[in-house]
């Protein structure tokens, strides 16, 4: 938890707004991702006095808001807070803050709300935003008394980062940001129904998760994103060292373990390896850290590692027998447990079958594609970006939700956790480049690149203003395939390939009725240079194979913001894949 520096009660009265933004400074807040409106003028004034103190973006669209926030929580580990005014201001945030809760992001969302006076009366701009947010934050807080301001926020932030993660939601009417009290900053929290457990696993489970693993023949981690945000990795990898035992991690689990270590399987579920998904299926003993049990790695639950035995260690009591039961149960955060298992720990008598079976199935079934294909593949123009970023130790990639998702899932490969920045549980498209927005505001001196879909980039354009305007040189890379590439996937595997409303460009092209020829009309549409340079960016298309290094590395030393418009074919499909609520033993291949 940010700690709360120790500032004496004042007496002088001092505003709601301002108690508000001390209350951020005190907990070590140093970016804001805000955008004003009527009800949030106060705050927005008194932030102008806190200028020294804290950085304020404006975002072009609240949403961008929000997953500039995400950003900036995802790569720092801090709390990331964001500020809209009431009405459309806070209904455009939700989206966002959703997308926090499933993925355990924390979260300070402070938005303003019409006079205590008229709440209720549809007044202008009122939205009742607690009861439409109650069931996507953690926690949520409508302020009514400008001398409970300190110690909401206080709460806020303690809430948002204990426990397992989330979003905290605080909802301040404008005549509280105006009226005037002496403020108690370290007035106590009451919060009489949240309690922090904190667990820790009792020496008896560590000792009978190591006299597991020492009896197992084939054994396999399962990571998730808890191991990223219990900040365990190192402890994974000290396990790992020990005891020879392969990985595979989840979507939001990825860089938690080095993607080009040898012990490393990618990534399972859905759009997981092939190696992944047998690995886990053959396993005799499954080692779930941080995770949950998604459907999208599931596929069929009653199939899903039913050879062998289930250890599940999270923080979240909820989470534990909610979808499969484990046969040892931890309520405890990641690191602590796998820093005491290390202590103990022994590796398996002999691993060599196990390891040699994996090695045979990364061999038959490689994350591959076609490297002779003519022009570009999306694979292909992944793996020349990670090939040419990386021994570089500073990049940080954003992604949109669709096909280029998953190939830079599996074809960039992490070697460090909060280094890939994706919308796993929610899955939104138009997450990309709002959370570059952040990472950069963060990391002003890495390298932020959103990997991105022509259909995911559109939904949060915007943001390029942003980029332009806060001095934020991100970069962009385009798969533009002209389609809501993902969608059409499903359409070919389960639809008989009929188009239905995923074709990007106008409606009377041959592509929208699925007549087009697999690589779309030379003219694209929209033309994405165009708008980028309108937003001055500097950027460029290329289609031809033998111009991508070179343009990637045009990206990569330009200065400023850039985007590069990679157009490729739309008949590529993410393999393998395993269909919704099946096994690997259904894995389609190609
Ligand atoms: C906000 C939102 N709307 C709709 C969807 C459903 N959806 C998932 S992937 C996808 C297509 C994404 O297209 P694009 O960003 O171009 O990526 P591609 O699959 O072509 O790489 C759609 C429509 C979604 N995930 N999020
Ligand atoms: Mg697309």
């Amino acid at each position: 938890m940010a700690k709360a520096a120790k500032i004496k009660a004042s007496a002088k009265p001092t505003s709601g707004a301002d108690i508000v933004v001390q209350s951020l400074v005190n907990h070590g807040v140093d970016t804001i991702f805000a955008y004003p409106g009527g009800t949030t003028i106060p705050l927005h004034q008194s932030l102008t006095r806190f200028k020294d103190k804290i950085r304020v973006i404006l975002p072009r669209h609240e949403q961008g808001g929000g997953f500039a926030a995400q950003g900036y929580a995802r790569t720092t580990g801090k709390v990331g807070v964001c500020m809209t005014t009431s009405g459309p201001g806070a209904t455009n945030l939700i989206t966002s803050i959703a997308d926090a809760k499933l993925d355990s992001i924390p979260l300070v969302a402070i938005t303003g709300q019409v006079g205590t006076s008229v709440i209720g009366t549809d007044a202008f701009q009122e939205t009742p935003i607690i009861e439409v947010c109650r069931s996507v934050t953690k926690h949520h807080y409508l302020v009514t008394d400008v001398n409970d301001i300190a110690r909401v926020i206080r709460e806020a932030f303690h809430v948002a980062t204990t426990g397992r993660k989330g979003p905290v939601w605080v909802d301040i009417p404008k005549d509280i940001q105006l009226a005037r009290t002496a403020p108690d900053y370290d007035a106590p929290m009451q919060l009489p129904g949240y309690h922090v457990e904190d667990r820790q696993a009792a020496p008896g489970q560590i000792a009978e998760v190591a006299a597991m693993i020492k009896k197992s023949r084939r054994p396999v981690i399962y990571a998730g994103g808890g191991v990223i945000a219990g900040g365990a990795s190192d402890e994974l990898v000290k396990l790992v060292r020990k005891t020879g035992i392969p990985v595979t991690t989840t979507l939001t689990g990825l860089g938690c373990f080095p993607g080009d270590d040898p012990l490393c399987l990618d990534m399972l579920g859905m759009h997981g390896s092939v190696y992944a998904n047998y690995a886990v299926d053959e396993a005799d003993l499954l080692l779930a850290f941080g995770v949950r049990f998604d459907d999208r790695v599931t596929g069929k639950v009653d199939e899903f590692a039913s050879h062998g035995k289930i250890v599940h260690i999270d923080i979240d009591p909820s989470e534990i027998n909610k979808i499969k039961t484990a046969d040892v149960a931890i309520i405890s955060d990641v690191k602590s447990a796998l820093s005491e298992l290390n202590k103990v720990v022994e590796p398996p008598e002999d691993l060599t079958d196990w390891h040699k079976k994996i090695a045979g199935w990364k061999k038959s079934d490689p994350l591959g594609y076609d490297h002779d294909f003519d022009g570009i593949l999306p694979q292909h123009a992944i793996r020349e970006l990670w090939r040419l970023t990386k021994d570089r130790d500073d990049v940080i990639i954003t992604t949109g939700v669709g096909q280029h998702q998953m190939w830079t899932a599996q074809h960039y490969k992490f070697r460090h956790p909060r280094r890939f920045l994706s919308s796993g549980g929610l899955g939104t498209m138009g997450f990309g480049l709002p959370a570059a927005v952040g990472a950069k505001t963060a990391h002003p001196d890495k390298l932020v690149v959103d990997i991105d879909g022509d259909g995911s980039l559109l939904m949060n354009v915007q943001e390029m203003a942003t980029c332009h305007c806060e001095k934020l040189p991100v970069k962009i890379m385009l798969l533009n395939n002209m389609h809501l590439g993902m969608v059409v996937q499903w359409e070919d595997r389960f639809n008989a390939g009929n188009r239905a409303h995923t074709y990007l460009g106008p409606i009377d092209d041959p592509e929208a009725t699925g007549q087009g020829d697999g690589l779309c009309p030379d003219d694209r549409y929209p033309d994405f240079v165009a708008i980028a340079r309108a937003f001055s960016w500097s950027a460029r298309h290329v289609w031809e194979k033998s111009e991508l290094i070179d343009a990637i590395r045009e990206m990569l030393e330009t200065p400023g913001p850039y985007l590069l418009d990679v157009q490729v074919p739309y008949q590529e499909h993410v393999m393998p894949m395993i269909p919704s609520g099946m096994t690997v033993r259904d894995v389609i291949r190609e």
